[in-house]
């Protein structure tokens, strides 16, 4: 009998199943093309690693209480997989979608797996192909009962942070584990391109040469900022072109692409209603990457944005910039997880969150071990910047990320997710806010009315047109 099966062997499934055996679990394994499964077995050649030609024998090949992991592509595969399995499965299983399901698909199929009384477990699984061998977060969402079923094969296979737990832990029922999942995307996204801005502004300003860059980098990850990002930027920065001996990053078209999660994190963020505009521009910034041919015609006819700068800033300026907006980024992203409980069926656990993001996730990064920290002593906080040590961290390099943005914006060099954190750090520190200006237009446009800062109740005033209008009253 096999402590656990796993559904799917591409990148991830494939990965994943190498490190259940690693760690000592008894693996089985199934995929739609059975030629990978079969051969995988072969390659691994261990009676703890046996290859199933049909769902149903996969399942009969689990130990119970059965885990049974999905590792296929999101969408109609996992549907298909889902309802593969789901007959063969009994009462105390849990099935395990480990995809990035959107969560209401995962909320669907959660009800549809309740309804054949199994467990269904929704998991954001994150560290990349090298994570899912060496050691993975996961982040599970669904009932707790059924997660404990589970809970010591999922540690088995989780990375280890500094202190010795593992890199999982329930972050909340229903759909919590995807959506937690997908805002990590999100700030992968704004990480990703706050970096992609920090290199614009060595490469084509500074004029760094390429050592240069992987130094800057390399000494920018430290502190509460040693993170795998800043540190996967500097190993790039390294890597040199076979052919042209160039550095490769710079034989790299410029056209980002993704998978969607980003935008479902901005799409969320603009839905909750929370600051979080970081998340949209990171979003913007590849699209607009992917308009290349426009961008190509409009530097032709309109010429590039450069302006000579006054100055190069100095390291350290640039170094704080990046610091502060990253810091917004995830204070963003912890801010987004508190409002789902406001709109869904589901609370994120957040100090759970910042514990499985510590190690193993691709949004590790040192400061998180202080979040969770203060997320667990102080749980009702609403915005993590009010933590009076977070937000000192952000304040002390404050100034530089606003003399890096005013630098940029005088440069011409778009730095659109740096301008978004500062612009939501100085909106979210407003008392006054001129959203009172916009209820007067809506008023006087559309009688939608507004509130008063004096007094209770809803007032609509009959404002004058500006093309001198008038509404024409019944006559008589
Ligand atoms: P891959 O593209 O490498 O593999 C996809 C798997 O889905 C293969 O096993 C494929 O089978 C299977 N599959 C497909 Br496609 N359609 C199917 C269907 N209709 N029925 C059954 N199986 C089907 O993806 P991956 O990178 O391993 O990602 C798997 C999941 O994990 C995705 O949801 C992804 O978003 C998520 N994820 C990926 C990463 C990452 O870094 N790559 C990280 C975290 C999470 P086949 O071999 O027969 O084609």
């Amino acid at each position: 009998m096999h402590d656990i099966g796993i559904y799917g062997l591409g990148v991830m499934g494939e990965n994943l199943a190498l490190r259940a055996h690693d760690v000592g679990l008894s693996v089985a394994v199934f995929n739609r093309t059975k030629d990978k499964a079969f051969a995988l077995a072969a390659r691994v050649g261990s009676p703890r690693f046996q290859a199933f030609a049909d769902p149903a024998s996969l399942v009969a090949s689990l130990r119970r209480p059965r885990l049974l992991l999905l590792m296929v592509t999101a969408g109609p595969a996992t549907d298909a997989a889902f309802e593969a399995v789901l007959p063969f499965l009994e009462e105390g299983d849990v099935l395990v979608d480990g995809g990035n399901a959107h969560y209401e698909d995962t909320l669907r199929r959660e009800a549809r797996a309740r309804e054949a009384r199994v467990a269904y477990i929704g998991m954001g699984i994150s560290g990349g192909e090298l994570g899912a061998r060496t050691g993975p977060a996961l982040m599970p969402g669904g009932d707790a009962e059924a997660y404990a079923r589970i809970a010591p094969r999922l540690e088995a296979l989780a990375a280890r942070l500094p202190d010795g737990r593992p890199a999982v832990a329930l972050v909340g029922k229903g759909a919590a584990g995807h959506y937690v999942k997908m805002v990590h995307n999100g700030i992968e996204y704004v990480f990703l391109q706050l970096l992609a801005e920090a290199y614009d502004a060595l490469r084509n300003v500074y004029g760094y040469t390429s050592v240069e860059l992987a130094d800057a980098f390399a000494r920018a990850n430290q502190g509460p900022w040693e993170s795998y990002l800043i540190g996967l930027v500097r190993e790039i920065l390294t890597v040199p072109d076979p052919e042209t001996s160039q550095p490769l990053v710079e034989q790299i078209l410029d056209v980002a692409e993704g998978k969607g999660t980003g935008l479902w994190t901005a799409e969320e963020a603009l839905r909750l209603g929370t600051g979080g505009s970081t998340f949209g521009a990171a979003v913007h910034a590849r699209n607009l990457s992917r308009e290349r041919d426009l961008r190509l015609a409009c530097a032709e006819a309109c010429g590039e944005p450069w302006r000579r700068p006054e100055a190069v800033l100095a390291y350290e300026t640039w170094r704080d910039a990046l610091h502060a907006a990253v810091l917004v980024a995830y204070a963003e992203g912890f801010a987004l997880l508190r409002r789902a409980p406001e709109t869904y069926d589901f609370a994120v656990d957040l100090a759970n969150v910042a514990r499985v993001w510590q190690s193993g996730a691709i949004v590790r990064i040192r400061l998180l071990a202080d979040l969770e920290r203060h997320l667990r002593q102080t749980p009702e906080i609403p915005h993590p910047l009010l933590f009076p040590e977070i937000w000192q961290l952000v304040r002390e390099r404050e100034g530089a990320l606003r003399n890096f943005a005013a630098w940029a914006v005088r440069t011409g060099l778009p730095a659109p997710a740096h301008l978004a954190a500062l612009a939501d750090l100085d909106g979210l520190r407003r008392r006054r806010l001129p959203a009172n200006l916009i209820q007067a237009a809506r008023d006087a446009f559309g009688a939608h009315t507004y509130r008063r800062i004096d007094r209770e109740g809803n007032f609509h005033t009959s404002w004058p047109d500006p093309e001198g209008r008038e509404i024409p009253r019944p006559q008589g």
